[in-house]
């Protein structure tokens, strides 16, 4: 069965090209993946197809309301049998993270929620009870970005979603260390020269040199992810 994905959103428009582009359209043509957009407005029920409305208690912005955000979940989810990972994009949510990517590859069905406004009625999060997800630290326009790097991280760990190569490029890195330097033609480029031992056909040479390389720049660059490494040592650092 393929992994299903419902993603409810406000601009279902934006998620055609990147959905309909390179791994992710891959999957869905290989039948690892389907996904099925729902444009929240549809179950909006005034005439001016309202969506969101002021805070109570007053503060800026508008705050998506509780019952078009529900009533769109429960017309979705009975469209398929199986039953669904709710997973609402907020800036208060759990960081997402490839441990999560991971474990939400498991799953049959996501359905995720994309508000494009301050924020949700706390109403909504108390019916659906989803996995709010964060993807960083940052302020963005809309949950409509992290959907889609969700699905993204998610799809392409599906079985079969990578191609032979970019499958076993991936194997090779699931230590959680950082890359090495990658170098390609010319072996001279405005006076900085590739390295030679990367010259010298001594394989075994090589992938010393890139090990030291990754975890010299893992040491250097994400202290924070080094710790991890060094605490679970499964990469035999
Ligand atoms: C003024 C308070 N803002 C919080 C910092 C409100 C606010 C900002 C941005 C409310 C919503 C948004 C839109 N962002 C998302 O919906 C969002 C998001 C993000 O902005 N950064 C990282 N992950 C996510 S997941 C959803």
């Amino acid at each position: 069965m393929p992994l299903r994905v419902d993603i409810l959103t406000l601009f279902p428009e934006m998620f055609g090209p990147v959905l309909g582009g390179s791994i992710l359209r891959r999957a869905a043509d290989k039948g690892l993946a389907d996904y099925h957009l729902t444009n929240i407005r549809d179950y909006a029920t005034d005439a001016h197809k309202s969506v969101d409305d002021k805070p109570f208690g007053g503060g800026p912005g508008m705050v998506m309301m509780a019952p078009v955000v529900c009533d769109a979940v429960a017309d979705v989810e009975p469209k398929d049998a199986r039953p669904a990972t709710r997973i609402l994009l907020t800036p208060q949510g759990r960081l997402f993270d490839q441990q999560l990517a991971q474990e939400l590859s498991h799953h049959p069905r996501l359905l995720l929620i994309a508000g494009h406004y301050e924020g949700f009625d706390e109403r909504i999060i108390e019916g659906l009870r989803p996995l709010e997800l964060s993807i960083g630290d940052y302020v963005l326009t809309g949950g409509e970005l992290p959907a889609m790097v969700v699905v993204d991280a998610v799809v392409r760990l599906l079985p079969g979603a990578l191609g032979a190569e970019e499958g076993a490029a991936d194997e090779t890195f699931a230590d959680g260390l950082l890359e090495h330097p990658q170098y390609t033609r010319p072996r001279d480029f405005r006076g900085s020269a590739v390295p030679d031992v990367l010259l010298s056909g001594n394989h075994a040479a090589i992938a010393k040199w890139r090990l030291e390389q990754r975890k010299e720049r893992t040491r250097q660059r994400r202290p924070d992810l080094w710790k991890t490494i060094v605490e679970r040592n499964d990469a035999k650092i």
